[in-house]
């Protein structure tokens, strides 16, 4: 099976980071094909960056379906652009903030969610109701670091992480912790062992997830809003946006 783990911003050590927890999450029979966009922002932190990098990300897709992928997961916790990549493929396609949404919702009855800045805390808790997790979700929780303060060695980013997730134990009353970005995706595992509670990494569940959707056969529905894009022109900088069908002719 191959799975396609694609992070939506251009920044190359934090692919790293998350291409590492794939491949630790996946199946011996898992190939992980790790990409980075290759156009937008350097991080992701607001509306405005999640638009512009939702381009990257769909080439990324589409680029996928040449390479003959059974999955994909979208690797940055806003979930960029999930709805249209699945009206791209067959294939089934997980966000990250979904995928540990979900994973935590089986294993505690609250959880919270500890992410970057004050304002991707307000897009998170948008996703936690378009999710109807607001059900499990206790809390979102800010820590106030910079998303490229994670891929900084040098930076307090673990310190601060840790701290902010005792404080969620300890006032939230929930059971669980969901990591909110992509590149915090190097300390589930260690944060679990440090906090005794699951301390859940969309990265890792999104391809244990997509592993067994696809080993299943179960794929995106192409019924309803995840049909195919309808063929049409774009015009101007887009154009080659254009949604082909696989195996169609190139519009003259
Ligand atoms: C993210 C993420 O996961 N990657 C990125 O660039 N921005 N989202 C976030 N909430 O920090």
């Amino acid at each position: 099976m191959r799975i396609k783990v694609i992070n939506p911003n251009t920044t190359e050590s934090m692919t790293r980071t998350i291409a590492a927890a794939a491949r630790a999450a996946a199946a011996p029979g898992t190939e992980i094909l790790a990409a980075t966009a290759s156009t937008g922002p350097v991080s992701i932190e607001g509306h405005y960056d999640e638009a512009i990098s939702v381009i990257g990300l769909l080439e990324a897709i589409r680029e996928g379906e040449q390479q003959g992928c059974d999955g994909y997961v979208i690797a940055c916790f806003g979930d960029p652009g999930l709805l249209a990549a699945r009206e791209m493929t067959r294939a089934p396609v997980l966000g990250i903030a979904e995928a540990a949404m979900h994973a935590a919702s089986f294993v505690a009855t609250g959880f919270s969610v500890v992410t970057t800045l004050g304002r991707t805390r307000i897009i998170a808790e948008h996703l936690v109701h378009a999710y109807g997790m607001g059900r499990h979700c206790r809390r979102v929780r800010a820590t106030e670091l910079a998303v490229l303060e994670l891929d900084d060695p040098a930076s307090d980013a673990r310190r601060k992480i840790v701290n902010e997730c005792r404080r969620a134990l300890d006032e939230d009353g929930s059971g669980a912790i969901v990591l909110g970005c992509g590149g915090m995706a190097d300390l589930a595992r260690e944060l679990t062992a440090e906090l005794g509670v699951p301390v859940i990494d969309g990265v890792g569940v999104a391809v244990k997830f997509i592993e067994a959707l696809a080993g299943l056969g179960i794929g995106t529905s192409k019924r309803g809003d995840f049909a195919p894009p309808l063929p049409k022109f774009y015009t101007g900088r887009l154009s080659d946006m254009a949604f082909q069908a696989p195996g169609k002719p190139s519009a003259p």
